[in-house]
């Protein structure tokens, strides 16, 4: 595959860039930080999303570097979104992390030396994973997950409630924020919204309080949907009524505009 052979080439030159996407609080619409999203600005194919090439990392081992590049600029970013912001607070930084990032024996070293070099402390940042990469995930697996909750890194499980969920299984997860998939948002589409699927949240997110997690909900698309998430108690969102992933000045002007 054409692609394949050309990501560490890709990664030597330079190619890839990182957008970002804001996380809003529900409460008082304030930006709080942002999720990290890759792109490859391919020069034959231009902007390539991460589902064509994120995929092809994973099979030849390339995403162990990608994503702590990745990582590496989103926590210098969320350094200098600081330095440029001041007073109102950090803006925390959300990195996706890829299964075999959690098997790979230097995560855990590799994240406290970002932090350190980036003088960011490991609170201002959240490692996203899947729902289905810890499915029947064993002591070995979480181990990493657990040394770096214990540092004070929030752990996210992202799209949350896509066929796995076992709810008993949060309770031996080191997860501290659970990012709700937006199959659920797109249901509070409509007015009134889905009585089953209300339920459904509303139980989700009392679960989750009562487990002191945070609940995201990604997907928000319009003012309607935000106002229903808030009413059912959810904390934060994500979506493209707030914001589409874009450059880092766009976020930093975002988050200066409600500070
Ligand atoms: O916004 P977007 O279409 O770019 O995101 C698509 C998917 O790609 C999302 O599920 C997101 O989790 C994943 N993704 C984005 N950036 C990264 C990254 O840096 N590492 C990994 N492993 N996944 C990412
Ligand atoms: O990591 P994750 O799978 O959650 O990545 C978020 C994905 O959702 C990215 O592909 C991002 O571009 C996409 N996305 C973000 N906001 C919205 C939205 O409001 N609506 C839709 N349909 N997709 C969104
Ligand atoms: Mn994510
Ligand atoms: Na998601």
């Amino acid at each position: 595959h054409g692609l394949t052979t050309a990501l560490p080439a890709a990664l030597e030159r330079g190619e890839f860039f990182i957008e970002y996407q804001p996380l809003v609080h529900l409460g008082d619409g304030s930006v709080r930080g942002a999720e990290a999203l890759v792109r490859w600005l391919h020069p034959q194919h231009g902007v390539l999303g991460p589902d064509r090439f994120i995929p092809l990392a994973e099979h030849t081992g390339l995403i162990v570097p990608l994503g702590r590049w990745v990582l590496e600029q989103s926590v210098r970013q969320a350094r200098d979104w600081r330095e440029r912001r001041g007073e109102p607070g950090p803006l925390r930084i959300n990195v996706n992390l890829s299964p075999c990032q959690l098997t790979h024996p230097g995560l855990v070293q590799d994240t406290v030396d970002i932090l350190e070099r980036a003088g960011v402390s490991p609170e201002a940042l959240c490692l996203e994973v899947t729902e289905s990469a810890l499915i029947g995930a064993d002591d070995d697996l979480l181990k990493p997950l657990r040394r770096l909750a214990e540092m004070g890194v929030d752990i996210a499980l992202d799209d949350f409630g896509t066929g796995y969920s076992n709810l008993a299984n949060l309770r031996r997860l080191p997860v501290s924020v659970l990012k709700l998939d937006r199959s659920f948002t797109q249901s509070m589409q409509q007015f009134p919204a889905d009585p089953v699927d209300l339920k459904i949240v509303e139980g989700i997110v009392s679960l989750a309080h009562s487990l002191d997690l945070t609940v995201t909900v990604e997907g928000v698309e319009t003012g309607a949907q935000a106002e229903q998430l808030r009413i059912l108690g959810c904390d934060t969102a994500q979506g493209w009524y707030y914001a589409r992933p874009g450059p880092p000045d766009r976020l930093h002007e975002l988050a200066l505009v409600d500070a």
